[in-house]
């Protein structure tokens, strides 16, 4: 949703599974609070699951967070490929390897982006469930553009041995 004061709502993926994912998570959670032009809204729990793609890692912590902004798509981006890098993200050659934090933009209020750089709606975002509960979580009535409500594709996805993390 766009907002009239030009803010507008966006979705965040977090993910870990190296170094201490759910301090990496909690860390970023901060990082990203402190971006300017950035308001959170939601914080969704924290979840485990087993790696997507190959099998030879760690399993993953995933987490969602909402939030109001004013920066552009790509501006965004930036802001959270910058968190990564002082995260000590490092981008290998193999696809989906392990990271100490992977931030991924989901949505951006209702625009569909297609840009070499930036795709959104995230792709894959609505077979994961890793994404899809946590999503849930922080809007249980949101409409994902092009793809339908968050609760019913939630519906049609196979948890999957997906184990929400009990905060302390
Ligand atoms: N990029 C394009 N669209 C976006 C977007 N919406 N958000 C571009 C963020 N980045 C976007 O990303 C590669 C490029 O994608 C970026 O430079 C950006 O310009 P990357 O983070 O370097 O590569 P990646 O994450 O390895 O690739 P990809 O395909 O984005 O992987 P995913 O979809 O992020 O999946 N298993 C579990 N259980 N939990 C996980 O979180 N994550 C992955 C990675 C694999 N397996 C997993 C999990
Ligand atoms: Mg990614």
């Amino acid at each position: 949703m766009t907002t009239s004061s030009s803010e507008t709502i966006a979705y965040l993926g977090l993910g870990s599974n190296l170094d201490s994912p759910v301090d990496q998570i909690n860390k970023a959670r901060i990082s990203i609070r402190g971006i300017k032009g950035v308001t959170e809204l939601a914080f969704s729990s924290l979840y485990i699951s087993a790696p997507m793609g190959p099998q030879n890692q760690p399993d993953y912590v995933n987490a969602v967070m909402s939030i109001e902004t004013t920066l552009s798509p790509m501006a965004l981006l930036n802001e959270l490929q910058t968190i990564e890098r002082s995260q000590g993200r490092i981008r290998g050659d193999q696809r989906w390897c392990a990271r100490t934090l992977d931030l991924d933009l989901l949505l951006y209020g209702d625009q569909v982006i297609d840009l070499p750089e930036l795709t959104v709606p995230h792709p894959g975002m609505v077979d994961r469930p890793f994404v899809l509960y946590p999503l849930h979580e922080c809007a249980p009535r949101l409409y994902i553009p092009g793809k339908g409500n968050v609760a019913d594709l939630l519906e049609h996805c196979p948890i999957d041995g997906l184990r929400r993390l009990e905060s302390d």
